[in-house]
């Protein structure tokens, strides 16, 4: 209760950011994107995890509006990137009940200019659980905007294997959980190599989360992964210092 009345106030006062992850292209060794990490300010906590706030959002609905602001910020701070570096926004299955998102979206481009093209949004299986029609049809319209989706956490839900066949989803996120274990277990290097394969095969892009070591990195590499993001090269980091990122990368 008391994160709820902490919750409502911390959105009228701003004291939400957006920290900012690298996405990693492995074979062109450079950034292609930021995945946008939002960050609760706690006047008397300090730094909040999403982990703990994201679901108490969910719960009273306030995700909706939390949810607007950051495809706006997100949106306005990339177009002060260079042009083909892009940005993904995590999407609240809540927000898709709102039945406002496409709106939300089309605002967020508009209001700051940026290219469709550079924005990805980010959902998690969940998505598919409940309302599954009406939840396509918002992918689809989202999708004709021109902007892509990426499948979030993938691995970790239900029955994906459906989902791909159901939306034609632009990149698929290799949960953490996968990559942690890559050099030491086989059952995790045979899910990523069969994840890294269907990815090929749908002509889907694989990226890999959560990679921490230059090991995974060989790892990923090797099975024919995409993209990677992870400690080893950067964690979130505030909007100030993705200049830096972006020269210091090499
Ligand atoms: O950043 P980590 O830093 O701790 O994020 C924890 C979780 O919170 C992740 O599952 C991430 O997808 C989620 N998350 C982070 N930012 C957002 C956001 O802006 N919207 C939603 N819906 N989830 C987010
Ligand atoms: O669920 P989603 O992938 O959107 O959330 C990203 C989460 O992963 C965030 O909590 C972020 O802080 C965390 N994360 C990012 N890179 C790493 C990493 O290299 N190792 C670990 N353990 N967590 C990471
Ligand atoms: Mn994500
Ligand atoms: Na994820």
């Amino acid at each position: 209760r008391d994160m709820e009345r902490d919750l409502r106030a911390a959105f009228t006062n701003g004291e939400f950011e957006l920290h900012y992850q690298p996405l990693v292209d492995i074979a062109a060794d450079r950034i292609s994107g930021f995945e946008s990490l939002l960050r609760w300010r706690h006047p008397q906590k300090g730094m909040v995890s999403p982990a703990e706030f994201i679901p108490v959002a969910e719960d009273i609905g306030l995700i909706v509006a939390l949810g607007e602001w950051v495809l706006r910020e997100a949106c306005s701070e990339a177009t002060k990137w260079p042009g083909d570096v892009k940005v993904a926004v995590n999407l609240s299955p809540v927000q898709f009940r709102s039945r406002n998102l496409v709106q939300a979206v089309i605002s967020a481009l508009a209001h700051s200019g940026l290219s469709p093209r550079r924005l990805e949004l980010e959902i998690t299986e969940s998505v598919f659980l409940a309302e599954t029609e009406a939840n396509l049809a918002i992918l689809h319209q989202l999708r004709e905007l021109g902007v892509s989706i990426s499948m979030d956490d993938f691995g970790t839900g239900y029955s994906s294997l459906s989902y791909l066949r159901s939306f034609p989803f632009d990149k698929i996120k290799i949960d953490r959980s996968f990559v942690k274990d890559l050099a030491r277990r086989s059952d995790c290097l045979a899910i990523v190599r069969a994840i890294s394969g269907l990815g090929r095969s749908l002509n889907i892009t694989t990226t890999a989360e959560g990679v921490e070591t230059v090991d995974q990195l060989d790892w990923l590499r090797a099975e024919g992964c995409n993209e990677v993001q992870g400690f080893l090269f950067s964690a979130a980091k505030p909007a100030g210092e993705i200049a830096a990122l972006l020269t210091g990368f090499a």
